[in-house]
């Protein structure tokens, strides 16, 4: 990382995988040593984005190209209004959810095929790839448990158990098959979860985060 070249972290998973909850954390730990944080949640974070966001989790049924291509859009907006602009002030970027979700849910989730995400991920995002992916793996009926104690399904939400547990298999299969991605165990305590992210930054950025400096 140098001060024109940013930081792009993602936090990935299932539903109730505690995203969320980490991306809170390691901001917290990653403002504490002096950086600059943007942070994100996709399908989001544009006014656009939110928009669509909407559309997404709150309309009635879409079909799963159409489900594929507004992600696409919410995307690309967010990328070029927020995110390379971020990048290039030299911040870190934390991005809840971003690329692989819509592998893993659109992909295989719905079927349409790993490619066919592919390449409209690298349409969305003119090329750009996050530095690090970190998928937070739960089983969909810890996700369900977690999810359920905070109110009414989304549409999404609402897709069904085998839907769901396809998700959790796509992630396992993309973390282990996919460039710069990298699998915890998201049953662990918040705590646990946090330390492990750590161990991953310190492993993977050695020179942005020396190992042994917190
Ligand atoms: N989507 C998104 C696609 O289909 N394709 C795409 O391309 C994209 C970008 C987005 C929806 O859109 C879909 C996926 C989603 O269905 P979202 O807001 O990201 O929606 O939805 P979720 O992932 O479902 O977000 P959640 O907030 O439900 O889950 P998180 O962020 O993973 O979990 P979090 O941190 O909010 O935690 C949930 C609960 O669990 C507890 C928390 O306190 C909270 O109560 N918790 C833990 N409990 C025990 N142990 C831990 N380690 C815990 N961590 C958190």
């Amino acid at each position: 990382m140098t001060p024109d070249t940013g930081l792009f972290l993602v936090l990935e998973g299932p539903e109730g995988s505690g995203k969320t909850t980490q991306a809170g954390r390691l901001e917290d730990w990653l403002v504490a040593r002096g950086l600059s944080v943007l942070r994100v949640r996709e399908p989001g974070g544009t006014e656009a984005g939110e928009e669509i966001r909407r559309v997404l989790l709150h309309s009635g049924d879409l079909t799963p190209r159409a489900e594929l291509l507004l992600m696409e859009s919410a995307r690309a907006v967010l990328v070029e209004e927020r995110i390379r602009p971020a990048l290039a002030r030299g911040q870190v970027v934390l991005a809840d959810r971003f690329a692989l979700s819509s592998m893993a849910y659109q992909g295989i989730g719905r079927g349409l095929g790993l490619d066919e995400v592919r390449a409209l991920n690298a349409f969305a995002t003119a090329g750009l790839e996050p530095d690090l992916t970190i998928v937070l793996l739960v089983p969909p009926a810890v996700g369900e448990r977690r999810r359920t104690a905070r109110g009414a399904p989304d549409r999404i939400e609402r897709a069904g158990d085998d839907f769901h547990r396809r998700v959790a298999e796509a992630y396992e299969l993309l973390a282990r098959q996919e460039p710069g991605v990298a699998l915890l165990d998201g049953r662990d305590p918040p705590a646990a979860v946090h330390a492990a992210i750590l161990r991953l930054l310190h492993e993977r950025f050695a020179e942005t985060f020396p190992p042994g400096k917190g």
